[in-house]
């Protein structure tokens, strides 16, 4: 139920209950060891002896990493650091009584990523075509409103609900920086002040998006060019007032030289002076450049088929690997193109062994529903982190870090859509752990959220697949794009395909696909390491689920699965959007154990996933049974 304009998420009352009930001591001092007395005293503990759950700073468990022990009747969190004795608190607090029964000897817990991030691409503005969210589907900025900030107590509890799944970074603006945006590095660092001092208490750091071309824009300069003595003392200088007004800023990130934005190259320079100069500048206080790798051309001409959008990252920062100074991030897309629902891995996670690399996912569910379909991402992210890409390391290995960009707004649910404040959560719990399983993180997200008599079959059923339910209804077998250009919501199978955004299928009446392999196509394949070149490039061992996205195939091709490409689109498409009506009926079996008002969000949620599947479904079946002249063979209706 929302409470003071704001839905608890997963940290209702009721999950704080175990702890509520117990005598409590903390051992330790300093900022944030006072954030967790006052959550013990707000869950209703009470700091007296004999303690039944003690927390204690002490031993050498490293900065975030916690012990949970429980021997004679007491349970005890050990942390080496601050803010592993928060994270060890919001444990106890996801096991609730479990962490008051029995005994148990030590299990330890340590974070896989060094810094796990959310970047927010908000404007301060409300831009004419974006809104003042880019991609945002679940209503303006939590940061600001009328162009002015927002009530900052809201600001904390999304602190507050990071904190609890282990996020410690967070870009609080767009990545696309505007006029009035690139303000907030100089005139308008109050406001990112502000909601640093607010994060802060939940060991969140904040970090900045920033233009290259700020030298010019806010600075005055002729020019941004990285190598120019001006205009690095222009950064040096801005860099210092920046953390004289906020000492634990996270750093800059950076868009640079993609889709219009100015970068190194409008300088002749490359991505390694761009980055490098950056870098220095925040060396000095412990920052870091996130400096993202989605480079490419988007003004592509569909008639050349020499350029691959998909090639374009690799191409550009492989050659760079080990030029970048310690303190440069890598940011790249999980995939080679742009968070489409099914995309291979992107080959640049293994090309950068010199580099730090921060895998970015997309927790805002731009390509995958937009927060009207229930997509749960936790077992795309697991299938993404868990991929042996070079030889027995996974993505998860190769990554330092993993990013996410924000599904958070002003919206009363957080999410727009209730059920998406299940990806936020297990992007946090993915970062922490990418080996955990994402179904059990689904449930442990249930628990909290909805309490233990809730119907959870019901709700495993509606969301366990979503994310293969969602890909199975829209654009098939890899080839991704389908989409309304612009929005990106909802079918239009032809929409981009003569844009310049070199996101083609390549669909006429024998076949469909890109080809990308090195024999006859792009040559994309021949990025990955070996099997996975080999692999993809073939067209026997290429996965079915990838099939489109590395070869270019005529209808009547047969899968692995024993289907042609022909039959499998219409099957996936009607099963598809069967399985949206079976959903709705699912939530049925809700009714009357969650709140009125997040019953009233979701039904109205799940009404608009039925009607834009059956509307994916036709289009794409009439689109294939069009262009193919291959009926189904079931002898379903398809409109002709
Ligand atoms: O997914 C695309 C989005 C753009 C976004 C861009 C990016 C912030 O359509 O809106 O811009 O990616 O990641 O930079």
């Amino acid at each position: 139920m929302i409470v003071d304009d704001v839905h608890p998420a997963w940290l209702p009352e009721a999950a704080f209950r175990a702890i509520g009930l117990r005598r409590v001591r903390v051992d330790g001092d300093g900022p944030l060891v006072e954030t967790v007395r006052a959550e013990l005293v707000g869950a209703g503990a009470t700091l007296a002896e004999p303690a039944d759950l003690v927390l204690a700073l002490t031993g050498s468990l490293g900065e975030e990493g916690f012990a949970i022990t429980r021997r004679e009747g007491v349970t005890v969190v050990r942390a080496g650091g601050q803010a592993g004795l928060l994270y060890g608190f919001f444990e106890v607090v996801r096991m609730g009584e479990a962490a008051f029964t029995g005994e148990w000897a030590q299990r330890r817990y340590a974070p896989a990523m060094r810094r796990r991030m959310l970047d927010h691409w908000d404007n301060v503005d409300v831009h004419p075509v974006m809104g003042q969210v880019e991609r945002g589907y679940a209503g303006g900025s939590l940061f600001w409103h009328n162009g002015v900030p927002r009530d900052l107590a809201r600001v904390r509890s999304y602190a507050r609900l990071l904190a609890s799944v282990g996020i410690n970074a967070v870009a609080i603006n767009n990545v696309n920086v505007h006029r009035t945006e690139a303000h907030l590095l100089t005139d308008r660092l109050g406001e990112v002040a502000a909601v640093a001092a607010a994060m802060r208490p939940y060991g969140i750091r904040v970090h900045l998006s920033v233009s290259f071309a700020a030298p010019v824009t806010l600075g005055g300069l002729a020019t941004a060019d990285p190598l120019d003595g001006k205009v690095r003392d222009w950064w040096a200088g801005t860099t210092c007032e920046v953390y004289e007004t906020i000492p634990d800023f996270g750093g800059y990130v950076v868009k640079a030289d993609s889709e219009g934005q100015p970068g190194p190259f409008g300088y002749g320079r490359s991505h390694v002076d761009g980055a490098n100069m950056l870098a220095g500048a925040l060396a000095p206080f412990g920052g870091v450049v996130h400096w993202r790798a989605f480079v490419y051309n988007h003004r592509q001409d569909w008639r050349d088929r020499s350029t691959d959008r998909a090639r374009a990252a690799y191409e550009t920062f492989a050659p760079l690997d080990g030029q970048f100074r310690d303190n440069v991030v890598l940011q790249v897309k999980h995939g080679p193109m742009d968070f489409q629902a099914r995309e291979p891995v992107s080959p640049v996670i293994a090309a950068m062994p010199a580099t730090s690399v921060a895998v970015e996912l997309q927790v805002t569910q731009e390509y995958t529903g937009q927060q009207r379909h229930a997509c749960y991402l936790g077992p795309m992210w697991s299938e993404v982190l868990r991929f042996p890409l070079a030889g027995e390391a996974d993505v998860a290995t190769l990554a330092d870090e993993l990013v996410g960009v924000s599904n958070v707004g002003a919206d009363p649910f957080w999410t727009g859509h209730p059920l998406a404040q299940s990806n936020l959560y297990a992007f946090g719990r993915l970062a922490w752990d990418p080996a955990a399983d994402p179904l059990r993180i689904l449930d442990e997200w249930i628990d909290l959220t909805f309490g233990p008599a809730v119907d959870r079959a019901a709700l495993h059923e509606i969301l366990d697949d979503s994310w293969q339910v969602y890909e199975s209804y829209t654009a098939p077998l890899g080839v991704g794009w389908m989409v309304s250009p612009g929005h990106h919501y909802g079918p239009d199978v032809d929409g981009y395909e003569y844009s310049p955004w070199g996101t083609y299928h390549f669909a006429d009446r024998d076949g469909i696909g890109v080809d990308r392999t090195r024999a006859t196509g792009t040559g994309f394949a021949g990025q990955y390491p070996q099997p996975w070149s080999q692999v993809f490039e073939s067209l026997d061992r290429c996965p079915d689920e990838l099939l489109l996205f590395f070869h270019h195939v005529p209808y009547g091709h047969v899968l692995r699965s024993g289907s042609t490409v022909i039959q499998h689109i219409y099957d996936t498409h009607i099963a598809g959007a069967e399985r949206a009506v079976a959903m709705r009926a699912a939530w049925e079996r809700l009714a009357g154990q969650v709140a009125p008002d997040l019953d009233e969000r979701v039904r109205e949620r799940l009404d608009e996933q039925v009607r834009s599947a059956a509307q994916w479904r036709d289009q794409i079946n009439t689109y294939f049974l069009r262009k193919s002249g291959v009926p189904d063979t079931e002898g379903r209706h398809i409109y002709g």
